[in-house]
């Protein structure tokens, strides 16, 4: 009998999520920066074992939203964590506790799934009195269904983990087509890593008010293999932004754009030619209507076909 179920990925910005979920894959699925809030969506990861099947969602940190895009990030958490089969609660053991500890306790309150505590960042843990009041304040606060430590970017206790994952989740066969790994569109994908370009070298504010707006994305065959043709924007909140991140003599943007082609060139197997320009769009966290084109458009969840049922 195999187990299957849906698992959602909880903690405060920076926590280390978005390398969790790649780590637990072997696949880059979610972009990660060390800026606060780089995820901006609930994004998809599928692991297949033969023990069963773990439909993974990374999401937004919890943090107090100040723009409608962070109130539908927020909205986008929630709904996640009123759905699933199964919380991993990240927390990063590096730091000292802090503000914010109180929001995911708060929204925990609503959350009757079981939940696993990963003190994440072991690998350069602090003082271990920070790791047990941590540990303590959420302990003493809900009861979990393990404490695992755990090193998201080295891997680190991630077996334990799995192994727990598969004890927790429902018996039931597959949610999805077991040759998944993600359900972004390749679309959103790259928007993703041309953002996390931009995210790597960009300052203060800049993190919170760009984003990357697909123009137009081209699949061509030519002789030599397929072509991706990407046009996209990078948007910026003020027309003061536009020249820091153009850079000297454009030297910021071509690095952007460098970076980004190769991470898009690997991870889709297909050369790529990348026109990026860079666009003020102030108040475009606030715009309803821009903040729908930014949304991922998901491949439609597709149920495995049976055993037998294939001609
Ligand atoms: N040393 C160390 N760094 C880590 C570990 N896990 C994540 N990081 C780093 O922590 C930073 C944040 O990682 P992310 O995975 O983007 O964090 P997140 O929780 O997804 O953040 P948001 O999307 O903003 O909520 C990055 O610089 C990661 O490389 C870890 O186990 N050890
Ligand atoms: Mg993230």
């Amino acid at each position: 009998m195999t187990r299957s179920g849906t698992v959602a990925l909880l903690g405060r910005p920076n926590a280390g999520k978005s390398t969790l979920v790649n780590s637990l894959l072997a696949e880059k699925v979610a972009i990660v920066s060390d800026k606060p809030q780089t995820t901006r969506h609930r994004i998809t990861g599928v692991l297949t074992e033969e023990r069963g099947q773990a439909v993974i969602f990374d999401l937004p940190g919890v943090h107090r939203p100040l723009h409608r895009l962070n109130v539908q990030m927020m909205h986008a958490l929630r709904d996640t964590l009123g759905e699933v089969d199964l919380v991993l609660q990240l927390f990063d053991a590096s730091q000292a506790p802090g503000g914010g500890e109180d929001f995911v306790v708060a929204l925990l309150e609503e959350v009757e799934a079981p939940t696993i505590l990963l003190p994440n960042k072991m690998d350069v843990a602090g003082a271990p009195e920070h790791l047990a009041e941590r540990l303590e304040f959420y302990t003493s606060r809900r009861s979990y269904a393990g404490v695992i430590s755990v090193s998201a970017l080295r891997g680190d206790g991630l077996g334990d983990l799995k192994d727990r994952i598969f004890e927790l989740l429902p018996e039931g066969p597959p949610l999805l087509d077991p040759s998944l790994v993600t359900t972004q569109s390749e679309r959103f994908l790259v928007a993703e890593l041309i953002r996390e370009a931009l995210l790597e070298r960009v300052e203060q504010e800049l993190p919170f008010t760009s984003a990357v707006h697909i123009r137009a994305f081209q699949e061509e065959e030519t002789s030599s293999g397929p072509l991706l043709r990407i046009f996209a924007d990078l948007i910026v909140d003020r027309e003061s932004q536009k020249g820091i991140v153009v850079g000297r003599r454009g030297s910021m943007i071509r690095d952007i754009g460098t970076a980004a082609r190769a991470g898009i060139e690997t991870l889709l197997g297909a050369r790529v030619y990348l026109d990026l320009r860079v666009k003020a769009r102030p108040g475009w966290r606030e715009d309803p209507g821009f903040l729908a084109e930014l949304e991922p458009v998901e491949v439609p969840w597709e149920a495995p076909v049976a055993d037998g049922e294939e001609s």
